[in-house]
């Protein structure tokens, strides 16, 4: 017989025969008669064991470790006393492996294990519900926002991941051996972007890893997380980066919310889809704003992690949203950007903006400078070897349209979605600085 999931047992007739299989999660034994409760993908089910009828074999079953894999072939009975609706009387059970005691992890414990513990035994961790339902709900996040770009007539790209030059500035690359050569791990995969706007390809977007030496610890970033990248040519301002980033957000958001009604009620989450257009303030105008709430600054006024708490929490009470743009940030808080474009009233401005979701950044990105000279003269500006970046330069040489596009922080995305506390909590098996297994 073939093993069939709880769910579909669910709909079977009073009666009829089904192999069930899972984890062990609970045994009450009352006696005379025990309960095993087993869980699979689709909910918890439960056998009923009887003394009586099972003689030896029922002190065998009553005492089979927690969480080890059990297959078993009984018949369906229908009752108002479990969440399925239904018990198993068993005709046979099988154990697949035995768990070995005691377990790293408790699974179905009321208290949350410490961190480290939890991904130390991730597999364990994501057998429980609730981490789970994060992971289904991302599936559908990356269906809606593929959906997007399959409507907006897109191509998925996939650009090495190997590099020879980092985009994102020196301190967080991590490096690696390559033959005789050194080599990095991509941190983005802008300048690729940027070279198939060269060739032609005008609509580009990659989901895919990116890699960065963040020497610190913070619930924001991890050393790999997944970068969703999108570039766009023949534009004619950052506007329509940012409209597109907009319609982007709102179709992967309704989809998200659409496809996952169940999961989103199991983990009381509500989704705000932002009404277009999203909020845009200057970065000047964020500056005044910070001051106004009595902000202070010992040399420059930046924005960073307090502030975009406190700009978030302002946008919320004023316009009862958690999505906005910080537009025209300046060349030199953009500095290390060598590839932005600038403002042509105002070169101390580049064309750049950020997402912000809930006081934190989503999204970076704007128009890119597309005339080699300009190019040439704003590497050299911030003391970049534009020898080391020949291969890209290269490409602006022989006839490149004007474009732009963003990178967007999958992980991030979940986490602010789901209000999860850390973004470890949205990846798998998340690495940091004091992480590379599991
Ligand atoms: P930026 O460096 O701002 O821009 O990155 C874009 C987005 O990626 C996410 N992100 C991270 N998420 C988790 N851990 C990290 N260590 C981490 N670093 C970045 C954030 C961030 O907003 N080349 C540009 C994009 C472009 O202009 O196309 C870039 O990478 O959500």
């Amino acid at each position: 017989m073939k093993r069939i999931q709880a769910i579909e047992a669910a709909e079977l007739e009073e009666d009829a025969k089904c192999k069930l299989g899972g984890w062990l999660q609970e045994i009450k034994n009352l006696g005379g008669i025990a309960f095993l409760k087993i869980r699979d993908r689709t909910g918890v089910f439960q056998v009923v064991l009887s003394k009586e009828e099972m003689e030896d074999s029922f002190d065998e079953a009553v005492n089979i470790s927690r969480e080890s894999v059990l297959l078993v072939e009984g018949k369906k009975k229908d009752t108002d006393q479990t969440e399925l609706g239904f018990e198993l009387h068993p005709i046979s059970i099988k154990v697949e492996t035995e768990a070995e005691k005691p377990l790293p992890l408790g699974v179905v414990d009321k208290v949350d294990a410490e961190m480290g513990t939890r991904f130390d035994n991730r597999f364990l961790d994501l057998r429980k519900k609730e981490k789970r339902l994060i992971f289904e709900i991302r599936k559908h996040l990356l269906d809606g926002l593929r959906d997007f770009f399959t409507k907006e007539d897109f191509v998925e790209i996939n650009t090495p991941k190997i590099v020879a030059a980092g985009a994102e500035g020196g301190a967080t690359l991590f490096n690696v051996e390559y033959y005789d050569s050194e080599a990095y791990l991509a941190q983005s995969p802008q300048l690729y972007k940027q070279m198939l706007m060269a060739a032609g390809f005008e609509r580009v977007f990659e989901i895919a890893p990116a890699y960065r030496a963040e020497d610190f610890d913070t619930i924001r970033h991890t050393s790999e997380f997944i970068s969703l990248d999108f570039e766009i040519s023949f534009i004619e301002s950052s506007n329509d980066i940012i409209d597109m980033t907009s319609y982007m957000i709102r179709h992967a958001l309704s989809h998200t919310v659409d496809n996952c009604e169940k999961q989103l009620e199991e983990l009381g989450v509500e989704i705000e889809i932002p009404e277009y257009p999203f909020k845009k303030i200057p970065y000047r105008e964020c500056i005044s704003i910070l001051k106004d709430k009595g902000f202070k600054w010992d040399e420059e006024p930046t924005i960073g992690t307090e502030e975009e708490k406190i700009l978030g929490e302002h946008v919320r009470d004023e316009y009862e949203t958690d999505f906005f743009f910080i537009t025209e940030f300046p060349t030199k808080v953009k500095e290390g950007t060598f590839y932005a474009m600038r403002k042509e009233y105002d070169p101390s401005l580049t064309t750049y903006f950020d997402l912000e979701y809930k006081g934190q950044e989503l999204v970076s990105g704007g128009q890119r400078e597309h005339r080699y000279e300009m190019l040439v003269k704003q590497m050299e500006e911030v003391g970049l070897d534009t020898e080391v970046f020949q291969t890209y330069l290269d490409t602006f040489k022989y006839g490149m349209p004007t474009h732009g596009g963003i990178g967007l922080g999958l992980d991030r995305l979940l986490q602010q979605m789901l209000d999860l506390p850390n973004i470890r909590e949205a990846i798998l098996f998340p690495r940091d600085t004091q992480r590379l297994e599991p």
